[in-house]
């Protein structure tokens, strides 16, 4: 394998409310990303200020903050062969309404201020590693092959 990295997706509270948790999971495990780290849980006041820093100031921000800690999210480590571009690239756009459809905000999103889940961005160097220990110690991410890697890459 070729690349091979970690980064952190969440499914946002509105898509644990509507049940797209397993879904979600689905999508990424069918691909061949392996699950390294889960956490339901909720996020603070403080981790949303944190993990949202870029968009302090912005118009949409105190919605968003208040939007993310709503209700649990389902936060995760994902990892493979350029793991951090193929999840944004599964997400979709960051309005479902400009998502393709196939991609999760596309099937299952309709506004920008409700679009399901989140994933590290690619374009912003080092943002899965800083998610990752934003939300999780060492110990809490799983080392492990998964029985069908060597059928996974070349
Ligand atoms: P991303 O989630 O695709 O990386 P960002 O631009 O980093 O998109 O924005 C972070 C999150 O902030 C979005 O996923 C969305 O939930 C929210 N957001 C961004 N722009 C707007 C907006 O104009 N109105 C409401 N919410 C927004
Ligand atoms: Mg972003």
């Amino acid at each position: 394998m070729s690349d091979a990295e970690r980064t952190f997706v969440m499914v946002k509270p509105d898509g644990v409310q509507r049940g797209l948790i397993g879904e979600i999971i689905s999508r990424f495990e069918e691909r061949g990303l392996k699950l390294v780290g889960a956490k339901f849980t909720q996020i603070s006041e403080e981790l949303a200020h944190e993990h949202y820093g870029e968009h302090e100031g912005k118009p949409f921000f105190d919605g968003l903050v208040e939007f993310i800690t709503a209700g649990p999210v389902m936060a995760m480590v994902w990892e493979g062969q350029d793991a951090t571009r193929q999840v944004r690239t599964m997400m979709g756009a960051t309005d479902p309404a400009e998502s393709a459809p196939g991609t999760i905000r596309g099937d299952f999103g309709l506004d920008l201020g409700r679009n399901v889940i989140h994933g590290s961005d690619h374009a912003d160097e080092g943002a899965n590693v800083r998610e990752i220990d934003l939300f999780f110690d060492e110990d809490e991410l799983q080392d492990y092959e998964r029985i069908d890697e060597t059928w996974l890459y070349e």
